[in-house]
């Protein structure tokens, strides 16, 4: 398959960031169809031209598509993102329903403290993902955030946006934790991002590996209608937009997800192109951003 056109790295040593895929969606609550997002955006990705939405060329930033994790067992998939972490790249996993976030970030906490760094998690969704237990599972695409705690991400260096769909348990949890940083949609459209780019600023030091997971249903479902529990009243695409390049473009962001893009519950493969755009705009922001620090 012809994917990434004019991108593509010759091997793993010369790319500046790595794709790897997780096709699976066995703990999606709701809608189905994320197994499919890795196959679709790559497929979509051979049309799409090698420049940002400013006509950045990216093609001097070559990317290796490492290709999907073949197994969907967590214990499996934290061994191969463990030997991912260590090639030192910007790692981009691509999902799958947003339990499989639960699996990657032991890697990603390991790799922090080889670094003697403090792992933090910024997440933006429609949903909080912070349940302990939800239709009977500690691994439901509910529960990523609480998962990253138990796994060693302290509280207080939590941070969610985008949030507008709260479980009971949910709202209890944040009572007893006023150290996690929430971010809701109402507030984000009422008053703009000013005083959450302020408050991420925070992670602006050399002591900060970042963790970003991004639900493409932080989106309002008018921009992504493809996936599984459409939230109403989210983010207009260009405003998530924004917070995610500005995360990239000021933090030192070690890893990154994409979540939850459904092709099969989607309208002319909009979400799918939102993803993959978005991807793009990272690519050329970690260009020049690179370019800044030579
Ligand atoms: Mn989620």
């Amino acid at each position: 398959m012809k994917k990434f056109r004019d991108l593509l790295a010759k091997d793993i040593e010369s790319a500046k960031v790595i794709i790897a895929g997780l096709p699976f969606d066995d703990h999606a609550s709701v809608g189905k169809g994320s197994a499919l997002a890795p196959l679709k955006i790559r497929k979509l990705s051979a049309d799409l031209p090698p420049f940002s939405r400013d006509g950045i060329d990216i093609r001097d930033f070559p990317i290796f598509d490492y290709g999907d994790f073949s197994s969907n067992d967590f214990s499996e998939i934290t061994l191969a993102a463990q030997t991912l972490f260590k090639r030192e790249r910007f790692l981009l996993f691509i999902g799958g329903d947003h339990s499989y976030t639960i699996p990657l970030i032991p890697a990603f906490i390991q790799d922090a403290k080889k670094r003697k760094k403090t792992p933090v998690l910024i997440h933006i969704d429609a949903h909080p993902d912070i349940c302990d237990v939800y239709h009977g599972s500690m691994f439901s695409h509910a529960c990523p955030v609480r998962r990253s705690i138990d796994a060693g991400i302290k509280t207080e260096n939590i941070v969610l946006i985008g949030i507008r769909g709260y479980e009971a348990q949910e709202v209890s949890y944040f009572k007893e934790h006023p150290e996690i940083s929430v971010f809701n949609a109402s507030t984000l459209l009422k008053d703009g991002i000013d005083r959450l780019l302020a408050r991420l600023a925070q992670y602006q030091k050399d002591e900060y590996d970042v963790y970003l997971s991004y639900d493409i249903d932080a989106n309002d479902p008018s921009y992504a209608p493809g996936t599984g529990t459409p939230e109403a009243f989210g983010l207009p695409a260009p405003m998530t937009l924004e917070i995610i390049l500005s995360i990239i473009a000021k933090l030192n962001v070690r890893a990154m997800d994409l979540m939850e893009v459904a092709p099969p519950l989607d309208t002319n493969d909009v979400t799918t192109w939102l993803a993959l755009k978005t991807i793009y705009e990272i690519f050329a922001c970690l260009k020049e951003k690179e370019k800044t620090a030579a």
